[in-house]
């Protein structure tokens, strides 16, 4: 029996880790130094940049070692500023109801999906507008994650974006922002496969995720939500189920919205195999939307005469019902799910008073 808490072999061990990492953190950090000053190197230092100029100049002989420690630093650095900004929105989301209510002249975004060369480019066509008044507010329909080339920077930008603008940017819960899924979802293209997702703080991301409003009443007459009408018996608490996270017992009301597909046959009652089997994830059809939009109407006084939602890239860039109740837009201009491009993505431009005009974000609008 030991007799002492003291082991000498322990005490080796231990040394031997710390100078194993010791020594490989000041590599590193003398690497990068050394890059900082390289001839091949211009303009911004990306992980990107770094492998052309390398790749170019020196031909065949590429220290791989080098690379994958400069891939390690730079995943580091744009985590700590991912963290950064999303302390920040997590603090204003916090101080959001589950349904938010926005008034004035609304500019509206479908899907992302790591697709951040579009919202880039959409971001840079909504500021001056923003700036000049011509539009007041920005919502984004949440699935800002996975499968385009970088959620990284997908998440930043946006993140950004909305710190930016207090009050006049709100951003959706979408079936792609829930812990479960982050953790166990589809296997392809996933942000948590991305070298930057592996060094962010993941409880400040799922409570990101937690704090993400599920619907938004614009205007009092269109209602936004990421995927649409509940299951049917959903209806009743749908608007005051708070902000449920994953596992309590409200969840299930405002998943049920989140994954719910438009189908002219879904009668948001029987479950959508196309999205496997789970009794929550329903279709509807332009009854049941009328439906929902009615009971709501009924039971809170309100004029709700819309519904505006993305989640569904087969329809297309965008997707108006016959009876002009649901309007549907994408605005990724990729799937890679699919392998298929949406060479158009949508914005739509909600006015007081007039049903929502669609766009494609080339456009003036
Ligand atoms: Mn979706």
């Amino acid at each position: 029996m030991k007799s002492s808490m003291f082991n000498p072999l322990m005490a080796v061990l231990i040394f031997n880790l710390f100078v194993f990492f010791g020594a490989d953190v000041s590599a590193v950090a003398k690497r990068t130094a050394s890059l900082k000053k390289s001839p091949y190197i211009s303009g911004n230092i990306t992980a990107r940049s770094v492998c052309k100029n390398i790749m170019t100049s020196c031909g065949k002989s590429i220290d791989k070692e080098f690379l994958e420690d400069f891939y390690r630093i730079s995943s580091i650095r744009m985590a700590e500023a991912i963290d950064a900004e999303m302390e920040s929105a997590v603090k204003t989301l916090a101080t959001q109801p589950g349904v938010l209510r926005i008034d004035g002249a609304t500019a509206v975004i479908g899907d992302i999906h790591g697709d951040y060369v579009i919202l880039k480019k959409i971001i840079e066509k909504l500021s001056p507008k923003m700036e000049k008044g011509k539009i007041q507010n920005v919502v984004f329909l949440g699935d800002y994650l996975d499968r385009g080339p970088s959620s990284a920077r997908t998440i930043y930008i946006l993140l950004k974006f909305f710190n930016q603008n207090p009050g006049r940017v709100f951003l959706l819960r979408g079936n792609h922002e829930v812990p479960s899924f982050y953790h166990f979802g589809e296997g392809l293209s996933q942000a948590r496969c991305e070298k930057a997702f592996k060094n962010i703080d993941e409880d400040l991301l799922m409570s990101f995720f937690d704090n993400l409003p599920y619907a938004a009443i614009i205007n009092g007459e269109t209602l936004a939500v990421h995927g649409g009408v509940p299951r049917l018996d959903c209806f009743k608490s749908f608007w005051e189920c708070g902000k449920p996270k994953e596992g309590d017992k409200n969840f299930q009301i405002v998943y049920s919205s989140l994954w719910a597909d438009y189908n002219p046959r879904g009668d948001a009652r029987t479950p959508n195999t196309t999205r496997g089997i789970d009794p929550f994830i329903i279709s509807y059809n332009d009854d049941c939307v009328n439906l929902f939009l009615c009971y709501l109407n009924e039971r809170y006084g309100t004029n709700l005469k819309y519904m505006i939602r993305s989640h569904q890239p087969h329809l297309g860039a965008w997707f108006v019902s016959p009876n002009k109740a649901l309007f549907s837009i994408f605005s990724s201009t990729l799937d890679a799910r699919n392998y298929s491009f949406y060479r158009n993505p949508v914005v739509a431009l909600l006015r007081p008073g007039s049903a929502p005009r669609l766009f494609e974000y080339k456009k003036t609008f």
